[in-house]
């Protein structure tokens, strides 16, 4: 049994449980103990972070690392491409999300609460995150998933993130529309069975907290 600390609205979190699920391996949720970066969890994980997974008392943090992990774990179905330029691609993709797309929508998480909004900043990350965007529409060509018909490790962040932006760009006034490619790669993300499972628990997850920072529902 594999354990996997995470909080209900973690993003790595969620896109470690997409490659739990799609490898068919049992694992428990557990909240960090005082929460993340608490003396009582970090006890437990040294970094204090999330997620981190322990497997045979094997400890694990950095969503990367872990989802590389499980996938050599457990081999099928493989979530890398078997060709060596392909394979790099799927991890360039995948960074590209860790590295910038997410930290572009994450900057909007200090500006969720409209009491502690600033507008021009929130504004000129609505610029940002387009760009980003448009980055990958450039970048990849999803057919209809990053590495084809199947999903890879290219794919898990994703998911999580444009469902961020989907539920932010309302209430933030954010105007951002994404591409057709990337509306339409979204669609088939939604299509894949363990996306769709983990999307179920981590969007009501996800309101609750956009919900408990506005003080109104999502
Ligand atoms: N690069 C990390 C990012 C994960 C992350 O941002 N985790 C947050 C919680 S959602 C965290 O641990 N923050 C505490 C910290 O950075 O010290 C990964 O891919 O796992």
């Amino acid at each position: 049994m594999i354990r996997l600390y995470s909080i209900p609205p973690s993003l790595y979190s969620a896109k470690v449980r997409i490659v739990l699920r799609a490898k068919g391996l049992a694992f428990e949720d557990i909240q960090p103990p005082g929460g993340y970066g608490s003396d009582a969890y970090r006890e437990i994980v040294p970094s204090g972070t999330l997620p981190a997974i322990e497997h045979d008392g094997f400890l694990l943090v950095e969503s990367e690392a872990i989802n590389e992990y499980l996938n050599e774990l457990v081999p099928e179905p493989a979530l890398l491409p078997r060709d060596m330029g392909q394979r790099a691609q799927a991890r360039a993709l995948s960074r590209f999300h860790d590295t910038r797309l997410e930290p572009a929508v994450r900057a909007l998480f200090a500006h969720v609460d409209p009491d502690r909004r600033d507008t021009d900043f929130v504004a000129g990350q609505a610029l940002v995150i387009a760009d980003r965007l448009a980055q990958l529409e450039r970048m990849a060509n999803p057919s209809p998933l990053l590495t084809g018909e199947t999903l890879s490790l290219a794919d898990c962040g994703y998911p999580i993130t444009l469902t961020f932006l989907e539920m932010l760009n309302r209430p933030m006034d954010l105007g951002v529309v994404l591409p057709d490619a990337v509306a339409a790669y979204f669609e088939a993300l939604k299509r894949e069975p363990s996306i769709a499972w983990e999307l179920d628990s981590y969007r009501p997850a996800l309101a609750a907290w956009v919900g408990s920072v506005t003080g109104t529902p999502a």
